[in-house]
């Protein structure tokens, strides 16, 4: 990648999810456009996308790990996204996973910060489908605050991140104009 030009904004993007939904699968996917093989994340990994030239994405990618998940909310300081995977295969973890995504909502951080729901391993016969998922997580009631999306992926074969990742710029950009407008009213 070169190098970035002053005009090109940044944004400051959380991936979290259980361990195994496929996070840094989808990550390294989308960076490197090729499928790699991943090892369980301790700690975390953190990576730049970019998907349009006047703006890019600063994602970081915190380890799901159950002992991890207690450190989820140290790094939810300054960001402007986020994005929760789903394994859709995983329906005996589903309703711990819909636990955290609750828990971390609450946080004072990410406040009416966007979100979407990746509803990863679509490629999976019997898959939950991305409607499944924005019921029985009740996304509808728990994000009624903030823009949100529930776009179904793979990130074995890419599908559906492109869309997802989008979906998420395009709401950050608003998120952050209205921040910064806000901002410069209260300067007044
Ligand atoms: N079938 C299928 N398998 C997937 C998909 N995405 C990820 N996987 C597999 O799921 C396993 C876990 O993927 P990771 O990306 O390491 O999961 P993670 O969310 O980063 O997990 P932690 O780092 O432990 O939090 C790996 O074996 C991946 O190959 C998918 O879309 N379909
Ligand atoms: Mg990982």
């Amino acid at each position: 990648m070169g190098l970035l030009s002053s005009k090109t904004k940044q944004a400051h993007i959380l991936l979290l999810g259980l361990d195994s939904a496929g996070k840094s699968t989808l990550l390294y996917r989308l960076k490197l456009a090729k499928d790699v093989t991943t090892i369980p994340t301790i700690g975390f990994n953190v990576e730049m996308i970019q998907l349009d030239s006047s703006f890019s994405l600063t994602v970081w990618d915190v380890g799901g790990q159950d002992k991890m998940r207690a450190a989820w909310s140290y790094y939810c300081e300054n960001t402007d996204g986020l994005v929760y995977v789903v394994d859709s295969t995983d329906q005996q973890r589903l309703d711990v996973s819909r636990r955290e995504f609750k828990h971390i909502l609450k946080n004072e951080h990410i406040k009416n910060v966007p979100i979407v729901i990746l509803a990863n391993k679509q490629d999976v016969p019997g898959a939950l489908t991305a409607e499944d998922i924005t019921r029985m997580f009740k996304v509808k009631k728990l994000c009624s605050d903030r823009n949100w999306y529930v776009q179904p992926c793979c990130a074995l074969t890419g599908d559906g991140l492109t869309e997802g990742f989008r979906k998420l710029t395009g709401f950050v950009k608003s998120h952050m104009k209205s921040r910064d407008t806000l901002a410069f009213v209260q300067q007044k």
